[in-house]
């Protein structure tokens, strides 16, 4: 009895040895410890021994159960281990992996255009000043030196809320309130929406963004804005380009002037569809700010000067990308967005049209 129940009990454990996996962990179970299995048929078999060998052949066959019990539970064990590793094996997701066909997203060209010039100015000390798209004319057109009798006043070229209400025609109507608010030395750029009553075209849109530069302290010349607007030419147009400054008239700087610089398409040779072959491209106007102007914002002209400089986001933009229609910029179509990254790349999937 001893001898057949070592035996047993050796062979359940060479076959639990080779189970791994829950299915077959469980046949073992029923073959070796069921109703049907070599223990069961053991215990049934106790009636035939005699009564003084019962009792210790009956210790012998419990003992073997508990024994064959507790390997199955090692093995469950290990086995339950085992099937879990490899389930997660199975679903390792390598979430680093690039997918095929990836749509990349691109800031509009506006944005671009805005977050770099923004960059550039705040690191020359120029803090970013905002102001109200529905302005009074008195910060729109008064304080700037253009009187009732202007012809950008007309509303042909303004779009007018009540009469001395207006969508901004430009964003100097945020230096304007900037003067009367504070004290120089002032140093803000403002940029944004503008609105004037052009039909849409190539190169006019009803909408369209300016930055705008003001720098008011004691002694501000104009060599200092030729400074500025060089290291301005050199940021976003590379090392290479020249600058070009014209005599220019606005209504709110005297003297005044137009920059041109290099084109950056053909790189100044000329014969260009961008810079139209003067190997030039107009960027901006800019000048000193009239004493007129310092004079009606609460700043005394014979203390202080100052310089201010504007350009149109949306030639920039075009001129950058190689966008040939500023419709392009505000149509909403995707493609603006870019399926390239960078330069004229931006605008790729509209160059056919
Ligand atoms: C331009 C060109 C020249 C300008 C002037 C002022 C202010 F408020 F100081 F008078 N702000 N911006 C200015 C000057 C804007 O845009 C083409």
């Amino acid at each position: 009895m001893r001898e057949r129940i070592g035996a047993l009990l050796d062979e359940a454990r060479a076959a639990l040895d080779g189970a791994d996996t829950p299915q077959s962990l469980e046949a073992l179970r029923v073959q070796y410890l069921g109703k049907k299995g070599p223990l069961s048929a053991l215990l049934r078999g106790l009636g035939q021994l005699s009564a003084a060998e019962r009792p210790e052949a009956g210790k012998w066959i419990n003992a073997a159960r508990v024994e064959m019990e507790s390997a199955f539970a090692a093995r469950e064990a290990g086995v339950k281990k085992a099937a879990r590793a490899l389930a997660l094996a199975g679903e390792t997701l390598d979430v680093t992996e690039p997918r095929e066909d990836y749509p990349l997203g691109l800031l509009h060209p506006i944005s671009t255009i805005l977050d770099e010039l923004v960059d550039l100015f705040s690191g020359m000390g120029y803090e970013v000043v905002e102001g109200p798209e529905v302005e009074y004319d008195l910060y729109n057109f008064e304080l700037l030196n253009q009187p009732r009798h202007h012809p950008a006043r007309d509303a042909q070229d303004t779009f007018y809320i009540e009469d001395n209400i207006v969508l901004r025609s430009h964003t100097s109507p945020v230096q304007a309130r900037t003067m009367l608010s504070r004290k120089p030395p002032i140093r803000i750029i403002s940029a944004g929406r503008c609105y004037r009553a052009d039909e849409a075209d190539a190169t006019h849109s009803p909408v369209f963004h300016q930055i705008e530069g003001l720098y008011i302290d004691k002694g501000v010349s104009m060599s200092d804005l030729k400074g500025t607007l060089e290291a301005f030419a050199r940021r976003v147009y590379g090392p290479e380009v020249n600058v070009r400054f014209r005599p220019s008239f606005f209504p709110f700087t005297e003297p005044s002037a137009e920059v041109d610089l290099t084109c950056p398409a053909c790189k100044g040779a000329g014969g260009c569809r961008v810079c139209k072959g003067t190997g030039w491209v107009e960027v901006l106007g800019c000048g000193m700010v009239n004493p007129k102007v310092l004079e009606l914002c609460g700043i005394d002209s014979a203390v202080y000067s100052g310089f201010a400089f504007g350009m149109g986001l949306e030639r920039l933009a075009m001129q950058r990308f190689g966008i040939p229609d500023m419709r392009w910029l505000f149509e909403g179509d995707a493609r603006m967005l870019g399926a390239g990254r960078g330069g004229s790349a931006q605008t790729e999937g509209r160059r056919g049209e």
